[in-house]
This record gives C-alpha cells, sequence and structure tokens, in this order.
C-alpha cells in the first residue's frame, strides 16, 4: 500500500500538485456512499482543514455518487485515479491524435459523472435553479457529450486509416516495439540506440504519449524499426486503454515486443505482471516477447547479483542493461541482431538477369549477400523473410532456403 500511494504521490507531482497529507483506512469493503467508513470521513475533513489543502485524490477508483457524497461531506475537488490519469494525459497530449483520444476518454469518464459537475456549478448560483432548468441543461450536455463522443471516433477511424497506410511502406523491415510500465527508460533506450537526441526523456510519468519510430542501425544489414509507445501503469482507466488502442495497434504488428522494465524499482515483478495484464487486453501477449531489464547501473555488485539469479530463473532468456552506462545497450543491440537475422535465413534467389523489377524488389526487402550469374540468370545469396520469399516465388523467381 505504501509503494501505491507513493506512485500515486508521483503521479500527482506530474500534474503539478504538492502532497501535503496522506490517509488510510483498513476496512474490508469500501462503503458504498462515501468508500471511507463515517468517522475517517470526518478525519480526512480535519486533516484538510489542518493542512489548507484544495483537493483530494484517491488511489481507487470512486463511483460517481461517492465522488459527490465526499465532496458534499469535505467541502473540496475529489479526484479518484481515473482521474488525475487522464489530467495528465490531456496536459501532456501534442499530437492531434493524442489530443482527441485523450479527449474521448474524458467525455466518457465524464458523462456518468455529469450531475455532480453540474451540482459543482449550482453551488456558485446558491442553489437557484437547480431542479427545472438544470435537468434540462444536463440533459443537453449529455446529448451534446454524445456528439462529440461521436465526432471524435469517427475522426480518429480517419487518423487510423493514415497509419495503417504509413505502416505498410514499412513492410519488410524487422520491427520491434517498446513497451513497459512509465518512467521504466522506453524512451531512453531508443535514444541510445538510435542515437536521436531529439527524443523526450523526464523523470515523470507518461512522458511518452506519441508511439515514435526511429531506424536503429545495428553495424550490419539492414536496420531495423523500433517504436517508443506511452507507458502503462497499474489500475489505467480503462477508457484510455481503449482510447490508445489504435496507437498501441504498433505493438501489435510488431515481430518483437521489447518489455522495459525498471530493474533498479523495489517492485518491478508487479510492474511487469501490470505490463502483461495491459498487453494482454491488447490482444497483444502471443507476440514474442524480449524483457529488457533497464538501469542496472543503479545497483550495486550485490543487487546486480540477485537480480541476474532471479531473472534466470523467472526469465532466462532476457538481457540486462543499461540505457545510460556507455556501451550499456550492447547485449539488447546484440540479440536485435540475432532475432532480426533468425526471422530472415540466408536462400538462394534465382532471377531472369532481365528482370530489373524482382531484383529491385529483392534488394529493398531482402539483405543481397552475394552475386553472381550463371547464363541468363542471376544467382544471388541473400537475407530474405518468409513473406518475400513469398512474393518472388509469386513472380517467377526459385527461392531456395538452406
Ligand atoms: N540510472 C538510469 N536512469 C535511467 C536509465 N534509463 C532511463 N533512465 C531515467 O529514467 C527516467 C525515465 O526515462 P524515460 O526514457 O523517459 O522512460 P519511459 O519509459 O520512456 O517513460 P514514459 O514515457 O514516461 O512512460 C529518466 O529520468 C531517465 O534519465 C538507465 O539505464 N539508468
Ligand atoms: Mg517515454
Amino acid at each position: 500500500m505504501d509503494e501505491h500511494l507513493e506512485e500515486l504521490g508521483e503521479l500527482a507531482d506530474t500534474a503539478g500538485a504538492t502532497v501535503v497529507g496522506q490517509i488510510t483506512q483498513q476496512i474490508d469493503r469500501p462503503h458504498a456512499g462515501t468508500y471511507l467508513g463515517k468517522g475517517k470521513i470526518e478525519e480526512l475533513t480535519r486533516l484538510l482543514e489542518e493542512k489548507e489543502a484544495s483537493l483530494v485524490l484517491f488511489d481507487d477508483e470512486l463511483s460517481p455518487a461517492q465522488g459527490k457524497n465526499i465532496e458534499d461531506a469535505t467541502g473540496r475537488r475529489v479526484m479518484d485515479r481515473a482521474e488525475l490519469i487522464l489530467d495528465i494525459f490531456a496536459t501532456r497530449a501534442r499530437s492531434s491524435e493524442a489530443k482527441m483520444q485523450v479527449e474521448l476518454a474524458q467525455l466518457q469518464y465524464m458523462l456518468p459523472r455529469l450531475t455532480r459537475m453540474w451540482t459543482h456549478l449550482e453551488k456558485f448560483r446558491g442553489g437557484i435553479g437547480v431542479r427545472g432548468p438544470g435537468e434540462t441543461q444536463l440533459e443537453t450536455d449529455r446529448r451534446l457529450i454524445g456528439h462529440r463522443i461521436k465526432l471524435l471516433r469517427e475522426r480518429l477511424v480517419d487518423v487510423q486509416r493514415q497509419r495503417v497506410v504509413q505502416r505498410q511502406g514499412r513492410r519488410g523491415t524487422f520491427r520491434a516495439s517498446l513497451v513497459g510500465y512509465t518512467n521504466a527508460g522506453k524512451s531512453s533506450v531508443l535514444r541510445s540506440l538510435s542515437g536521436a537526441s531529439e527524443i523526450f526523456v523526464e523523470d515523470r510519468l507518461f512522458a511518452t504519449l506519441d508511439p515514435l519510430t526511429r531506424e536503429v542501425s545495428l553495424g550490419e544489414g539492414q536496420p531495423v524499426l523500433v517504436t517508443d509507445t506511452v507507458g502503462f501503469i497499474r489500475k489505467l482507466p480503462h477508457h484510455l486503454v481503449a482510447s490508445f488502442r489504435a496507437t498501441l495497434e504498433e505493438v501489435g504488428e510488431a515481430d518483437l515486443l521489447l518489455h522495459v522494465i525498471d530493474a533498479s524499482h523495489p517492485v518491478w515483478e508487479e510492474h511487469r505482471l501490470v505490463v502483461d495484464q495491459v498487453l494482454g487486453e491488447l490482444g497483444a501477449l502471443s507476440k514474442p516477447v524480449l524483457h529488457v531489464f533497464n538501469k542496472t547501473d543503479r545497483l550495486s555488485p550485490e543487487q546486480f547479483q540477485a537480480l541476474h539469479e532471479r531473472v534466470n530463473n523467472l526469465l532466462p532468456n532476457s538481457v540486462l542493461v543499461s540505457a545510460l552506462a556507455p556501451e550499456g545497450l550492447a547485449p539488447l543491440a546484440e540479440e536485435l541482431r540475432l532475432r532480426a537475422r533468425a526471422l530472415r535465413p540466408i536462400s538462394e534467389v534465382r532471377i531472369s538477369i532481365s528482370d530489373g523489377r524482382l531484383l529491385a524488389e529483392l534488394h529493398r526487402g531482402g539483405e543481397v549477400l552475394e552475386q553472381r550469374s550463371e547464363g541468363d540468370e542471376l544467382v544471388l545469396t541473400a537475407r530474405v523473410d518468409a513473406a518475400l520469399a513469398g512474393r518472388l516465388r509469386q513472380q517467377g523467381a526459385g527461392v531456395t532456403t538452406a
């Protein structure tokens, strides 16, 4: 629980709030009306006054009624974890797609809570007109929000179509997607692998919202494409997961997922499970995954040894790296090289000398290692993936894989 509250504090900090106190209660089941018990609510109210706090953050999800009741009892603005995360996403969204995705998630979150938001306004108006006009206005708002949700969904579908076109251009190249808990170091890994210093890295949560793809040269053969994605967190609001599903389609189409884990974090094992759970929701659990244990530069030799043993038991085919230490990503680069190669076995390709188009296609999608001519045929030794081999065969080339 302490760990969870600490993380809530980090979320608050990222959102721009300062934590002045905290309160916990051990209960079997949250109170249906106020989440906390009656005495605890009174204690909370006293604490708020004492600390002159203006906001209450709950680590759990509150029902619309609970949120309203606690606001009434404490006289302070109340937010739950989901709303706080939505707020962070809203301030951090840069691209028009991310903005639309966040707005969609926020509206869906708001819809069942409109009554509460209206009572806020009514308080300022001194309670006049609470009944009739208020009700009508509420209904108008619901309708307008409904329209807006529909419009955003349609626009997002358009953006996603363009994305599919973009991705098709990248066929034939080995693709890896970075996934992981927020702040694990995904962007730092991509920055260091690709040398792209413009990639944004920050010691706050959800620095990255938009996927970003960079070419990574591994020193031989074709470069691989690595995509950075939005980080996950426990209790990620499900509207957000749904909204970002399209962005995360990159994940679904990757040849390999690089699951980055902050190995210096005390509860990395729990983070790992959370990430697997979200990947499950996205239907991406069947993908090949390489676990990348990052930030090992922060570990003492003893801690490093302990991690090494734990990882060997748990996930033996993992790499231990540091995005910041010199050469710290060498084990990852080597593994990428091996995996990219395995997907593109060495084949012998025979093409008629006059067929320039086929030759060009082979050079574009494969990696030509050797080339000689035999009569009116070109015989090439090349790394070719299954899809390209199929296309070449279909157009009359001979392809034999050793
Ligand atoms: N010591 C150390 N710090 C690291 C390492 N990798 C990343 N960091 C730091 O961890 C923080 C988060 O790094 P990011 O690369 O932004 O993490 P991210 O996974 O992209 O985070 P989000 O985009 O917010 O989900 C930054 O302060 C980095 O400098 C590492 O290998 N060692
Ligand atoms: Mg990032």
